[in-house]
């Protein structure tokens, strides 16, 4: 994310096309999760988004259907485009994590692919 920051402290910015890859349809932000929950466990068929940590951290695993990558959402300039086709998990937050998410469509549960044989099928079609 642009980061601007002088003696007052830090503003960053999230513009489309520039740091968003994609229009902004929807926000949604995730906070307050327990210790040694773990959320996610779905990919998307369409689905395009961006996360920033903008307190707190956490992980996101990101599978692909033949590797695995986990990234640390750590700091509130750091954004991860999460495509489709991502089968995603996340965990380890921190009790004060607020993870905002960017999204290019409205919510739409017929776009989730929440079984993970399921998932894996759709990804070799
Ligand atoms: C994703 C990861 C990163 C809505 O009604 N509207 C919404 O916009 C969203 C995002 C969720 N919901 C409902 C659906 C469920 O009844 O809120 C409930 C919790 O959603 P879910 O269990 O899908 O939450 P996560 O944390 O597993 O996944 C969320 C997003 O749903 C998902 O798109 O990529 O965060």
């Amino acid at each position: 994310m642009q980061k601007r920051g002088d003696q007052r402290g830090h503003l960053c910015v999230a513009e489309f096309e520039k740091e968003i890859p994609f229009e902004i349809k929807r926000v949604y932000w995730i906070y307050g999760t327990a210790q040694g929950i773990e959320r996610g466990f779905h990919a998307h068929k369409q689905l395009k988004q961006v996360a920033v940590a903008v307190a707190g951290s956490c992980e996101i695993e990101l599978n692909d259907g033949k590797s695995t990558e986990t990234v640390t959402l750590q700091s509130p300039d750091q954004g991860l485009v999460i495509g489709p086709g991502i089968w995603r998990v996340m965990r380890n937050f921190s009790e004060d994590c607020v993870l905002l998410v960017f999204a290019d469509a409205l919510y739409n549960e017929a776009d989730y692919i929440r079984n993970y044989e399921e998932f894996l099928n759709y990804n070799v079609i």
